[in-house]
């Protein structure tokens, strides 16, 4: 995990650094989708291709001690989280060495050591969760702040009001983190919300709440950063809308019919990878070759991951009760 800071987001060092994240992480789920179709993984597969900024630009300045809590379309958040890719990927496999034990596959990773609070197949069902751990952390004392990434669906479930109006009446630390790709499945974002600014809907519970160009790391970063330093000053929860898109389907059972491709286009010709390799590049801070480069490091790292993998044992039948029920207490 890289650490922006403020005046940092525009160091070229850490801009490199944004641009490789992104690089891991669109390759990692390029790879993943070869691997699916193969049947070499199997389950439900939610790609964010298309969404990498939000990932390498929020959870690249959190503190090791800050939590998460996710979706299902969590690749990304994880790798940006620090979650080794070797664990992730042998999640993705279902075997023993994945990060949880290879019984939650693409959905559900999990990290504890890191804090990362998991994947969630629930729509909305990461935000009591993240109240839950901010409330927890802060009558710890913990200067903590409690991340939580969700869709644009999610704001339209009963408790992403609950969540928002208790988190702000109790000023707890929680940072809420719509990941406005515009559709919720087959469902436009105009189509399910009478208010489609969604950070509107937020300040109407007294968040401080701004939309960020979800396609621009840099920018994320320095809203990321900015929230953070306010919910850390103990003014309360924030909200962040980052309006990104997906590149491709919902998921590997979507066919996708309900998208103009004019429109994918559009965004596509917005892509974050490219657009930070061209700033980079203008400004002198990269190469010719850079992108090669750093595509050569990551697709080593998810070769080694995917052997990895591989050869990894399956969870022996002997554990299959196991992680039921507590077994400490
Ligand atoms: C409570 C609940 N209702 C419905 C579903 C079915 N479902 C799965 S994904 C999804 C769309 C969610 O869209 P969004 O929150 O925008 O996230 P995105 O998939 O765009 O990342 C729906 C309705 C579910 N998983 N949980
Ligand atoms: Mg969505």
């Amino acid at each position: 995990m890289t650490a922006v800071d403020d005046g940092a987001a525009s160091a070229p060092g850490e801009r490199i650094e944004l641009l490789r994240q992104m690089i891991r992480i669109r390759r990692f789920e390029e790879r993943c989708v070869e691997l699916y179709s193969a049947e070499a993984i199997r389950g439900f597969l939610h790609l964010s291709i298309g969404e990498e900024a939000v990932a390498a630009g929020l959870l690249g300045v959190l503190e090791p001690g800050d939590a998460v809590v996710s979706t299902y379309r969590e690749h990304g958040h994880a790798l940006a989280r620090g979650v080794p890719m070797n664990a992730v990927m042998a999640e993705m496999y279902g075997r023993a060495t994945g990060c949880s034990h290879g019984r939650g596959g693409s959905m559900h990773l999990f990290d504890g050591e890191r804090r990362f609070y998991g994947g969630n197949a629930i729509v909305g069902g990461g935000l009591p969760l993240a109240v839950g751990l901010a409330l927890a952390d802060s009558l710890r004392g913990r200067n903590t702040v409690t991340v939580c990434l969700f869709g644009d669906g999610a704001v339209a479930e009963g408790e992403f009001h609950e969540c928002l109006n208790l988190a702000a009446l109790w000023r707890l630390p929680v940072l809420f983190a719509c990941e406005n790709n515009r559709y919720a499945m087959g469902t436009a974002l105009k189509r399910e919300h009478a208010v489609t600014d969604l950070s509107l809907r937020a300040a109407g519970y007294g968040l401080a709440s701004w939309p960020v160009d979800g396609m621009d790391a840099v920018e994320v970063a320095a809203a990321a950063r900015r929230a953070l330093e306010s919910i850390r000053g103990g003014r309360g929860p924030c909200f962040l809308e980052l309006r990104t898109y997906r590149f491709r389907a919902h998921s590997m059972y979507d066919a996708d019919r309900y998208r103009d491709k004019a429109e994918i286009e559009q965004w596509k010709a917005r892509d974050p990878i490219p657009r930070l390799f061209a700033e980079l590049r203008a400004a002198g801070a990269a190469g010719p070759d850079a992108q090669v480069k750093l595509e050569a490091e990551v697709d080593a790292e998810i070769e080694a991951a995917v052997a990895a993998a591989e050869s990894a044992p399956l969870e022996p039948i002997t554990d299959l009760t196991r992680h039921v029920y507590a077994e400490t207490r």
